[in-house]
């Protein structure tokens, strides 16, 4: 059996982050262990959450894990709370990284603003973890910002094409950007593989609406798809998929709530898909 470790916050509610990352990457068969980076009373979209900052129990649970000569599968990490997290978490890719898939999702900002709490400049210390990952998962938000480029809410596969050569700059073998749309009814992912130079796309459905906490659901899924031996372009669609399948869940339930998406009720179609994709069906 697989194992990963995951970095980043524990929301207590919210419905992101950790508590989107174990459920999902459990239910896909993987072991998911977790590196908290801080406790939140809500995620940071809800007005006046509480914040308990973890970096300093980052590096001793670190450490204990070497004595145990605990090793991963993959390193995910996903949202980080200061500069020197970010610094811990490099020394921790360099500990742990050997033999492990690493997997940054720089979840710091949406819809063309930074989440509370994170300044102009810590996109650009965010981009110095990109450099030694396999996969980065920004949305176009976060890729704008990590390049310095102008946020637009228009674009063309041109502009997303030169947010990609931008990230493979950074250093990653291999970049997404989420989010991406380019035609109003449509939603999803592009990707770009810097060592053969290709690109790929998968697109869904787009609801009119703005779903808080879908990065995670995607970035997690991801990371169980790779570990379950699928392309990381399977993975990608498998996740596009998934995620397009939680909001419809959501749209369709009257009671749902603003802060997340129903990600729960659609498992059963994510492992569905997963099983059939790993028996062997081609992903269509
Ligand atoms: O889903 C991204 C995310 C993760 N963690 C925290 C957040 C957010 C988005 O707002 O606030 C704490």
């Amino acid at each position: 059996m697989k194992r990963i470790v995951s970095i980043q916050d524990i929301s207590d509610i919210g419905k992101c982050s950790l508590t989107v990352a174990l459920p999902v990457i459990s239910a896909m068969g993987v072991e998911c262990a977790v590196l908290p980076t801080a406790v939140l009373s809500a995620h940071s979209q809800f007005e006046g959450f509480r914040f308990h900052d973890l970096t300093d129990e980052m590096q001793p649970a670190a450490e204990h894990w070497k004595e145990l000569g605990i090793g991963f599968d993959a390193i995910y990490t996903g949202y980080l709370g200061s500069y020197r997290q970010v610094d811990i978490v490099s020394g921790f890719f360099r500990d742990f990284g050997s033999g492990a898939k690493i997997i940054v999702d720089p979840a710091m900002a949406d819809n063309g603003v930074l989440y509370a709490g994170f300044d102009a400049g810590f996109p650009g210390k965010m981009a110095e973890l990109c450099r030694g990952a396999d996969l980065i998962l920004p949305n176009v938000t976060e890729a704008c910002f990590m390049l310095g480029e102008e946020y637009r809410e228009e674009y063309d596969r041109a502009y997303i094409r030169g947010l990609l050569q931008g990230l493979a700059g950074l250093g990653a073998k291999k970049s997404a950007v989420t989010g991406v749309s380019f035609d109003k009814d449509k939603l999803g992912v592009v990707a770009y593989d810097s060592e053969t130079g290709e690109y790929f796309s998968r697109f869904g459905e787009r609801f009119p609406a703005i779903f808080h906490g879908t990065g995670d659901i995607f970035a997690s899924a991801v990371t169980g798809a790779i570990m379950n031996g699928l392309s990381v372009n399977d993975a990608l669609s498998l996740a596009v998929d998934y995620t397009l399948e939680c909001i419809r869940m959501t749209v369709k339930d009257p009671r749902h709530n603003w802060y997340g998406v129903n990600f729960e009720q659609a498992i059963p179609y994510l492992i569905k898909r997963l099983s059939a994709v790993s028996a062997g069906a081609a992903y269509l």
